[in-house]
């Protein structure tokens, strides 16, 4: 398995999956989750409401699969991160839970490339730092990590771009 670090825009990537830092509503907001169901189009709204009638939904911790619409990419895993709360709220649990489910989600529909987003690090303010080392060490733990073939952690600014590249250097 190979972990690429990038700065650029999520929506622009081809890859079997880009994961949404979505909230529990599924109907979109601002950051990432708003710059995917503009350019993703109508078909992945669609497919979230579909998803809501059935489940209500998406719990924090938990992520959920649609098609990727008009991105170049083929699906989009949902999934909700938490609002940091100064770390009094099992945050740093509830982050590590959703990239363990995206992982769970990729492996069941045969995902072998996922680019991941800064889950919570922007609206929902989780400390970048920690939230880096949460989203390198869940996917160095997680059990059938050989069954991916790459991930990208995919930075908007240069700040996050040189967390990721420091906490990898280090071999976290
Ligand atoms: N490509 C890659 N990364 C991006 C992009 C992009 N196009 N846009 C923002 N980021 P955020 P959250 C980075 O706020 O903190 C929404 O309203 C951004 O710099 O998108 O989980 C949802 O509906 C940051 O590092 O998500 C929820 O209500 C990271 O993506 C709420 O925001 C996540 O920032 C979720 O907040």
């Amino acid at each position: 398995m190979e972990i690429e670090i990038i700065k650029t825009d999520i929506t622009e990537i081809q890859v079997d999956a880009i994961v949404n830092a979505a909230n529990t509503s599924l109907l979109g907001g601002g950051g990432v989750d708003g710059a995917i169901h503009r350019k993703g189009g109508k078909a992945i709204l669609d497919e979230c409401v579909q998803i809501r009638n059935k489940q209500g939904g998406c719990k924090v911790g938990d992520a959920v699969i649609t098609t990727a619409g008009n991105l170049p990419s083929k699906y989009v895993i949902h999934t909700v991160g938490p609002v940091w709360n100064n770390g009094k709220s099992h945050e740093e649990e509830l982050l590590q839970s959703c990239y363990l489910r995206v992982l769970e989600l990729a492996v069941e529909n045969n995902i072998k490339t996922i680019a991941f987003p800064g889950i919570s690090t922007g609206i929902y303010r989780f400390p970048k730092n920690k939230a880096a080392a949460i989203a390198i060490g869940s996917v160095k733990d997680f059990d059938k990590i050989l069954e991916i073939d790459k991930i990208i952690f995919v930075c908007f600014d240069e700040e996050s771009f040189e967390i990721y590249t420091s906490l990898l250097e280090k071999k976290l």
